[in-house]
């Protein structure tokens, strides 16, 4: 037989007194009262000793099974009080866990950064309803009873002279007919059209603008639009304004920026044209004016016309429009 059952009653109260965690405490039950353990394996080969030593040898081993019982269980709870009692349990200096905070949808913040820029400039922010009435988003606007924009395939139709707006041109109607000019606004906001793919989404965001004065020449536009891609891009893009047709303005024309991303070299970004079309404008046809029963003697003025989207994306240099709304935290974080 090994060990006595005092040289083993020694060693344990030993290796207890060095045991400083819950778990050295647990490992020590198991290795002298567990299934295999010390103590255990000394009760069971009892039967191998000289008969007149079994009786006392097992008294003395079960005698010293309830001691380490009880000295293990007294050990654990002792430890346990002393931690709760040093507040061991929260580590202080763990660092805090931070709240994360909201932030502005990547369309939002553009779109207040172009708002930003014409406040500058001395427009006011105006906004209006979106689902309008056809009066106010095309007939006002000069828009012919045939025009392909009416089209069942273009608008979204509520009934026969309700739609969602296709543009928030029909802001700027409203506020003509409740003022008189000089007139300078911004209108920005959700716009609808039946559209969908890699660069167009059935809600999109617009930011036009309108200026109405004596004596607004189509310099004037050149010098805003101007103005506002510098600050909007960077100082060193230059603007080309290419002759297009709208219902609502007359002359008209399209805006193309330098490429923001190969700066007229030539890259994907551009179709290798070197520009980007950015913006449309003009100047406001004078049956729109005579709509809102301005004298179109005394006054002309100026339009124009962006997608939020667009802006962005060539901003931030994204390829699908579609991202914009799938809100993946992993992309929107990003702004
Ligand atoms: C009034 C009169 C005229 C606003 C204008 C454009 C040209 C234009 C497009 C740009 C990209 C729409 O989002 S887009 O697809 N806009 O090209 N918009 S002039 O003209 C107005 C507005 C209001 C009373």
């Amino acid at each position: 037989m090994g060990k006595s059952i005092e040289q083993i009653k020694d060693d344990a109260f030993k290796s207890l007194e060095t045991a400083s965690d819950p778990e050295s405490i647990k490992e020590l039950s198991i290795r002298y009262l567990g299934r295999k353990g010390v103590v255990t394996q000394f009760l069971r080969n009892i039967s191998a000793l000289p008969p007149e030593e079994r009786p006392g040898a097992g008294k003395k081993a079960n005698e010293l099974k309830k001691i380490l019982e009880a000295a293990f269980e007294q050990a654990l709870e002792r430890l346990e009080t002393e931690a709760a009692a040093t507040g061991d349990r929260i580590d202080v200096s763990l660092p805090g866990r931070t709240a994360s905070q909201g932030f502005l949808h990547p369309i939002t913040q553009i779109s207040g950064q172009i708002s930003d820029i014409f406040t500058q400039m001395g427009f006011d922010i105006v906004e209006g309803p979106e689902v309008e009435q056809d009066f106010y988003n095309f007939e006002s606007l000069n828009f012919p009873k045939d025009h392909p924009a009416r089209d069942m395939q273009d608008t979204f139709f509520v009934s026969d002279n309700i739609v969602l707006r296709t543009h928030t041109s029909p802001i700027q109607v409203r506020v003509m007919e409740k003022r008189t000019p000089p007139v300078r606004v911004i209108a920005p906001g959700k716009v609808y059209r039946c559209d969908s793919d890699l660069t167009h989404t059935p809600m999109f965001h617009q930011v036009e603008g309108l200026l109405v004065d004596k004596n607004v020449s189509f310099g004037d536009l050149k010098g805003i639009l101007t103005t506002f891609v510098h600050r909007m891009f960077d100082e060193d893009i230059s603007l080309r304004f290419r002759p297009s047709f709208f219902p609502f303005t007359e002359p008209s024309a399209e805006v193309d920026i330098l490429c923001v991303m190969c700066r007229g070299k030539g890259c994907r970004v551009c179709s290798h044209t070197g520009w980007l079309e950015v913006l449309g404008a003009g100047m406001v046809h004078p049956a729109v004016f005579e709509n809102v029963g301005y004298d179109t003697d005394r006054y002309t003025g100026f339009a124009f016309g962006m997608g939020v989207e667009r802006i962005a994306m060539l901003k931030y240099g994204i390829d699908d429009i579609r991202k914009f709304f799938e809100n993946d935290f992993r992309f929107l974080r990003q702004f």
